[in-house]
């Protein structure tokens, strides 16, 4: 089935349920997730100050513990507040000084991310079936040096009972193809953040639907398709969408 979200864009969802069965609001403002009362504004206040504190092992354990007590699901901690802790990042000074501290809060985050792991395999085997789900290959453009939201992703897709492969990002269009001949995924999840990379993410859709042809659909998110209306069907993907929901409610099996 080929099909475009109508809008191009991820449909706004109030609400969401977390796998430990705590209905969560996904905006942050003024939703209730703490135990005492703290919202999803003040949880992600508190992150953003160890991050800045550049408390690296805070920051690893207030996602933990977030975690750990239900406040929080793993969709809601990527998507509200790991995310935005870098897409709304600021920064006033010069340009290298303002790459190194992307750097430096980006690593920050790639360790809550893979510090959760467990976590993500636990929600997926209390939520879901056990046996083997159907394949996806998770992947970026071969310039595109952004991978983070490409490897949330590649976890949206695990929790959801897939049998997630993740190929990072700058990867070789050939190496991509040889993923794709060896896994052969029932789904191309490719994520696209840097606008100039738009076209070579055309250039690989083409190459592996043309190795794989109707047996793959290839999915297209990101924030460089949030900016672009259209450029997701320029890219010749099956499908654009963006959020861990409409991953969940993709089809499975046959
Ligand atoms: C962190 C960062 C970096 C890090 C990346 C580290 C890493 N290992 O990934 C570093 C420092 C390396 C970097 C480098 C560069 N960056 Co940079 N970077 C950012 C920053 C601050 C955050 C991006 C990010 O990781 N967001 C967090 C993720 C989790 O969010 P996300 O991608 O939106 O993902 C979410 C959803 O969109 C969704 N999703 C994502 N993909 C997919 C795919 C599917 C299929 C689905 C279903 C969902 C989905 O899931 C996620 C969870 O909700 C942005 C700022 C911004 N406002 O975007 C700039 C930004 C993206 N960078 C930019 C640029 C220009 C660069 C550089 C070229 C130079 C520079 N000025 O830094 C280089 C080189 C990049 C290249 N060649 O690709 C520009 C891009 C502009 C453009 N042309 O499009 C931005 C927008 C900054 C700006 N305002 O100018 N960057």
């Amino acid at each position: 089935m080929v099909r475009f979200a109508a809008s191009g864009r991820a449909p706004i969802r109030r609400h969401v349920i977390n796998p430990s069965g705590h209905p969560l609001q996904e905006e942050r403002g003024g939703a209730a997730v703490g135990k005492g009362g703290e919202t999803l504004d003040s949880v992600y206040g508190e992150f953003i100050r160890l991050l800045e504190a550049e408390d690296r092992a805070a920051a690893v354990r207030l996602a933990l513990a977030k975690l750990e007590s239900g406040e929080l699901d793993i969709p809601t901690l990527y998507s509200r507040i790991l995310a935005p802790s870098l897409n709304d990042m600021r920064c006033s000074e010069d340009e290298d000084t303002c790459i190194w501290k992307e750097h430096v809060r980006s690593s920050f985050v790639r360790a809550v991310i893979e510090s959760c792991y467990p976590h993500v395999l636990k929600a997926r085997d209390r939520a879901l079936r056990k046996e083997a789900g159907d394949r996806v290959l998770v992947a970026c453009p071969t310039e595109e040096y952004h991978e983070i939201g490409a490897r949330m992703v590649a976890d949206f897709f695990t929790l959801a009972g897939f049998e997630t492969t993740f190929i990072g990002a700058n990867t070789p269009r050939r190496v991509i193809l040889s993923a794709a001949r060896h896994v052969r995924p029932r789904y191309l999840a490719m994520s696209v953040t840097n606008n100039y990379n738009l076209f070579d993410a055309r250039q690989i859709i083409g190459a592996v639907k043309s190795e794989l042809g109707g047996s793959v659909t290839v999915i297209v998110g990101g924030s460089a398709f949030k900016r672009n209306r259209g450029a997701a069907t320029e890219t010749g993907a099956d499908l654009e969408i963006h959020t861990y929901e409409e991953i969940a409610a993709l089809p499975k099996g046959g």
